[in-house]
């Protein structure tokens, strides 16, 4: 099938601890391992979205810029373009996801790859980290302004919803996505199962959605030996051996409607691997076409 990829920037640091993610996007947009990709004629660079200071909180800030995103977001949709939105903490996926369901007509599913579980509410966070509750907002719990981004309502129903790579969390989180029944696969579900059962289970649970589905991987879901430039490092995560061929997977999946990667930090990048694991990842989800 042929694709239109466009790149666009979500540069948040305020929803995380570590603020180092709010440089990802500018640093992979000079980045070398980036120059083969913003070569391809069928993707194309969009806007870089910045966080406005000033207006009167982290919260504001962040349903500001989530709101910007989910415009870019949906604009893009509409134009017949697969976003890939480059992070950026996590708490970006609020705008992402809102801006994908604004533009489906039907429900959409996502598969989130995570070492957390991002299923926050203000009242069960023990960090107030708002990178640690994009998930629950797209469900439709947490703070009002966040929750509606991109218009009222839940943006996905439980039941679409799947994440891989689970290591860390706290238990409120996890009693959050059980009670609604979002399924949960840890990385000990990994090691027992293997990454291809796990991944293929979790992808028919999310392509159930009529409206077709998108992934949010945030980089820290791979080991950090791999992936050392992310916010929050988790020991123990996948390795690309693993993870590659599963989204190389996808490629050419026509129900696939966008990819975000989050939680890109440049600070801890020693050497760009993390910079350059991420432009073979969107080669593998989006290879370029012969010819093309
Ligand atoms: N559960 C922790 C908290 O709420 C973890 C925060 C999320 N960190 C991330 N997101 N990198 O995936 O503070
Ligand atoms: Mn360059
Ligand atoms: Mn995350
Ligand atoms: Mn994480």
């Amino acid at each position: 099938m042929h694709r239109t990829l466009r790149l666009i920037g979500a540069a948040s640091g305020v929803g995380a601890q570590d603020p180092g993610c709010h440089a990802g996007p500018t640093a992979l947009h000079r980045a070398h391992a980036f120059d083969d990709l913003q070569r391809r004629p069928d993707l194309s660079w969009g806007e870089t979205l910045f966080p406005r200071q000033a207006l009167g909180g982290r919260v504001a800030e962040v349903a500001d810029l989530c709101q910007r995103l989910a415009e870019a977001v949906r604009q893009a949709r509409e134009r017949g373009e697969t976003p890939v939105v480059l992070g950026g903490d996590h708490s970006c996926a609020i705008g992402t996801w809102s801006g994908v369901r604004a533009a489906s007509p039907a429900p959409v599913g996502l598969l989130w790859l995570d070492a957390h579980l991002d299923s926050h509410t203000p009242e069960s966070t023990h960090s107030g980290a708002l990178h640690g509750m994009p998930l629950a907002c797209l469900l439709g719990q947490g703070d009002r302004r966040l929750v509606t981004v991109g218009g009222p309502g839940p943006k996905l129903l439980p039941g679409h919803v799947a994440l891989i790579g689970v290591r860390s969390y706290e238990p409120e989180e996890r009693e959050f996505l059980d009670r609604l029944g979002v399924r949960v696969f840890t990385i000990d579900e990994v090691r027992q199962r293997g990454l291809p059962a796990v991944f293929g289970e979790a992808l028919a649970r999310v392509r159930q959605a009529p409206g077709g589905y998108g992934v949010s991987l945030d980089l820290d879901v791979f080991d950090p030996r791999e992936a050392p430039g992310v916010g929050s490092p988790e020991p123990a995560g996948l390795s690309q051996t693993e993870l590659m061929p599963a989204l190389a997977g996808l490629a050419g999946d026509p129900a696939l409607l966008a990819l975000e990667v989050m939680e890109f930090n440049p600070d801890r990048d020693a050497g760009g691997r993390t910079a350059a694991l991420l432009a073979r990842l969107i080669g593998a989800v989006f290879p370029r076409r012969h010819g093309a």
